[in-house]
């Protein structure tokens, strides 16, 4: 048997790295039938990764609440009256203990989130005490502290960070519908400041905001035709927050979160690919559809920066039932 003739335009490959695709092209491969285009997406997926293998990371808020930024989706931010108490930016040795717990559990990487618009440069020394503590653990390190400046994104890139998350959320045309007090250029230059300070780059986005199916497509065209691809793309669906401007957002239809899983997949052969925020509310089925279509990251441990993420024994039963195994960390080079 083989694929049906009619919805085969583009070769296995199109839009792997090196072949650019246009917004109708992608368009096309997002409307495959479904078994068509999660065939693709599998196929691509196993010529890059051992399809039985995901990577896991834990999240910890280092910083909560009272950030000034006024994205809709956000339980921190101070414009919405979401309930949650902020707190200052935590010491260096409880952040430890919580990476040492995180990786005795299984987690490879620690990502460090903070709620700020970018990070003040009297913090930066703890920030760097942070990344050198994690990876002296022996764990990937990653943090996420808004927009960064040349000269720190250079300190964290000489502390030793791995991983720097910046996401650009949703498409160019509906960034402003979500948050006005940045834009989606600023959120580009970060990405072009931590590739050229040689940190790795982790930027993907929320589906469930009330963005079009063509703002989902020309997100990941966005990311995928970034410079270089970034190595890590976390897709969230949207965990609606009380007294956030988002909270009455309608759900994404699951179906359609799984195409743009393998979009994602087959638009970036070679990045990890995470089902990041929103897993309480996915189905095991759903969430083994994602990782057929080309999952192969999530946030393990029972809360993500504030919210809810399912717990160890829910994901080890998970695991145990679809024949999935931790990802192990690469040797280091
Ligand atoms: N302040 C930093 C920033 O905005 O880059 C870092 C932290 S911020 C919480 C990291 C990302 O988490 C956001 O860019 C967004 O994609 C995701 N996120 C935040 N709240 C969410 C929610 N309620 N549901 C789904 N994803 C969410
Ligand atoms: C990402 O894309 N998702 C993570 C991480 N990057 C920083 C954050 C999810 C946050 C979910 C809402 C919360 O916990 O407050
Ligand atoms: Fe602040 Fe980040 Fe939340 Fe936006 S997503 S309000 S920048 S913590």
């Amino acid at each position: 048997m083989k694929e049906s003739g009619a919805t085969s335009p583009f070769p296995i490959q199109a839009g792997s790295a090196g072949m650019p695709i246009s917004i109708q092209q992608a368009k096309i491969i997002y409307n495959l039938p479904f078994n068509d285009l999660l065939f693709r997406a599998q196929t691509i997926h196993r010529l890059h990764f051992d399809p039985n293998m995901v990577q896991m990371s834990r999240l910890l808020s280092i910083k909560t609440g009272g950030c000034a930024e006024d994205c809709g989706y956000c339980s921190q931010s101070a414009h919405y009256p979401t309930g949650l108490k902020a707190s200052k930016l935590m010491e260096v040795e409880r952040v430890l203990t919580e990476a040492r717990k995180a990786k005795d559990a299984g987690a490879t990487r620690y990502c460090m989130g903070a709620a700020w618009r970018s990070p003040k440069d009297r913090d930066m020394d703890t920030l760097v005490a942070m990344v050198e503590g994690v990876r002296a653990l022996g764990m990937e390190s990653c943090m996420t502290l808004g927009m960064l400046t040349e000269a720190q994104a250079g300190k964290l890139a000489e502390a030793g960070l791995d991983y720097y998350n910046h996401n650009i959320d949703t498409s160019e045309r509906f960034y402003s519908e979500v948050i006005t007090t940045r834009s989606f250029e600023d959120r580009l230059d970060t990405l072009a400041t931590v590739r050229m300070a040689g940190i790795k780059v982790c930027a993907g986005g929320i589906l469930g905001m009330g963005e079009t199916v063509d703002d989902r497509i020309s997100m990941l065209l966005t990311l995928a035709t970034l410079p270089v691809p970034p190595e890590s793309v976390p897709i969230n669906q949207l965990i609606p927050i009380p007294g956030s401007k988002l909270e009455d957002a309608a759900p994404v239809d699951p179906i359609d979160f799984i195409r743009l899983i393998a979009l994602a997949r087959i638009l970036m052969p070679t990045s990890h690919l995470r089902l990041s925020a929103g897993r309480t509310e996915m189905s095991d089925e759903m969430q083994a559809l994602c990782f057929f279509a080309g999952a192969n990251s999530i946030f393990v441990g029972d809360t993500l920066l504030t919210a809810d993420n399912p717990d160890d024994d829910h994901d080890t039963a998970l695991f145990r039932r679809l024949g999935l195994s931790p990802m192990p960390l690469e040797p280091a080079v």
